[in-house]
């Protein structure tokens, strides 16, 4: 068969993809909406190190609050600036290490800031430093392990990849002899976090033009295979591997476009959503892997960013209506809380720090259950918990 046929016929799915994507059921938008609404929360809070996985997230919204936004990259810019410390020479600094240098450079992409200047070069030239740095230590070590993780090595080259670089022959066999080899592990058990990351750089490269055929058969037999060893760690209930790497595993099925009918993207849906209202996702690295699966996309995504008519709607507080909404299974109800007489809130306001935080989805069943709308002898605790939730 002629080389060029071949190569068509391995990236075939992948051409005809983005039809029909593993999607969300209708009806969860405003349990998207809340999540949209905490993580935007969270660039709020100055006392944390800003964190580029949540802007990304952020940016792969289908809303928007574009100041705050802009006003988050910024403090990531300056954290990443203060990184290595100024009083050390530069050659005798710390760099940072892949993930991070690999997150921030996903973050630029997500911003579409333009990369055709000494400042994207050096950071684009520094996390090609690092991955052959990387790749060097698995020559050297007998297991075969990168300096980082397997997962922090796929970020590097899915990060180079979506801002449209060539990455080394050498370092991608390295990828690829990795899954082949079974080497994706997380303390003993088969990562699907990993395997999903190094999917979704294969899911990437395989859209590039830069390599010959046989890189890129390759690179589409490693995406076939990721995409099979996930499907396989399923669990009964739904999640892939666990249900923290359901929202990675579920991004690579997106990127390899993945049916809506199939069930396995059905029930793998259900069970994130499921999780979702119980308030498991509290992790706001995971969070962040989950929003982009809720809007559809995967970090794939971010190569074809354009940033152009973006919908700036998302906005914090609770002067907006749907703001106040809390979902409940599959129905919604919309519960407006008005307080005339305010001595509990007054006495929780009067005290912010009493007031514990809402978990990520406070489930409204337990806001129904507390009594929260008809009891007058409304506990402190109760009313700041459902306020928060509300927020
Ligand atoms: C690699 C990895 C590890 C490595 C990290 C060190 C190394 N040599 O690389 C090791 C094996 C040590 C590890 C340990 C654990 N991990 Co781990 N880990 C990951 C993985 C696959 C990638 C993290 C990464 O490199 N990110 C990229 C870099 C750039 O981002 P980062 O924020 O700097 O990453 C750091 C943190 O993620 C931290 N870390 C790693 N695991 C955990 C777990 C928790 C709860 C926290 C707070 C931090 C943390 O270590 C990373 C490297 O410095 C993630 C998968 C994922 N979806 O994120 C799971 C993941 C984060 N880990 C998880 C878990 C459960 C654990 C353990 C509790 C496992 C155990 N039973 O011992 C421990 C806890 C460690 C801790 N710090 O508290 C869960 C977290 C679930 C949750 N509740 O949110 C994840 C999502 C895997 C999963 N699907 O279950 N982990």
């Amino acid at each position: 068969m002629e080389p060029s046929v071949a190569r068509l016929l391995l990236l075939f799915p992948l051409v005809a993809l983005p039809v029909q994507l593993c999607e969300i059921p209708r009806g969860s938008s405003s349990l998207i909406r809340s999540l949209d609404l905490k993580l935007l929360r969270l660039t709020e809070d100055l006392s944390k190190e800003p964190n580029p996985s949540v802007y990304v997230a952020l940016r792969l919204s289908n809303e928007h609050s574009l100041e705050r936004e802009v006003q988050y990259l910024q403090r990531l810019e300056n954290a990443f600036q203060r990184t290595p410390s100024s009083s050390v020479p530069a050659d005798q600094q710390e760099q940072p290490k892949t993930g991070l240098l690999a997150l921030h450079l996903l973050a630029l992409r997500a911003a579409c800031q333009d990369m055709e200047n000494r400042k994207g070069w050096r950071l684009v030239t520094q996390l090609k430093h690092q991955l052959h740095k990387e790749k060097k230590q698995i020559d050297r070590e007998s297991s075969g392990r990168p300096i980082t993780n397997y997962y922090q090595y796929s970020l590097g080259v899915l990060a180079l990849c979506v801002h449209g670089k060539k990455i080394d022959a050498h370092v991608l066999h390295k990828l690829l002899n990795a899954e082949k080899n079974h080497r994706f592990m997380h303390n003993v058990k088969l990562s699907v976090d990993t395997e999903a990351m190094a999917g979704l750089a294969f899911a990437c490269l395989a859209q590039t033009t830069f390599y010959t055929s046989d890189l890129v058969a390759e690179i589409s037999l490693a995406l076939q295979r990721v995409k099979e060893k996930i499907l396989q760690a399923q669990t009964p209930e739904g999640a892939f591997g666990n249900i923290f790497s359901s929202p990675l595993a579920v991004q690579l099925l997106i990127a390899t476009g993945m049916s809506t009918k199939k069930p396995e993207c059905l029930k793998g849906m259900a069970a994130i959503l499921g999780s979702l209202e119980q308030g498991q996702f509290q992790n706001p690295m995971i969070v962040s892997q989950l929003l982009p699966v809720l809007h559809g996309k995967s970090y794939v995504d971010l190569g074809t960013m354009q940033c152009q008519g973006e919908k700036d709607t998302l906005v914090l507080g609770t002067s907006s209506p749907s703001s106040g909404t809390v979902s409940l299974g599959a129905g919604m109800i919309t519960i407006h809380l008005i307080v005339k007489r305010p001595q509990a809130v007054r006495n929780c306001t009067n005290r912010p720090s009493r007031c514990p935080p809402a978990p990520l989805s406070w489930p409204s069943w337990k806001l129904l259950r507390s009594g929260a709308l008809g009891n007058s002898h409304l506990k402190c605790r109760t009313l700041c918990m459902a306020l928060s939730s509300l927020q």
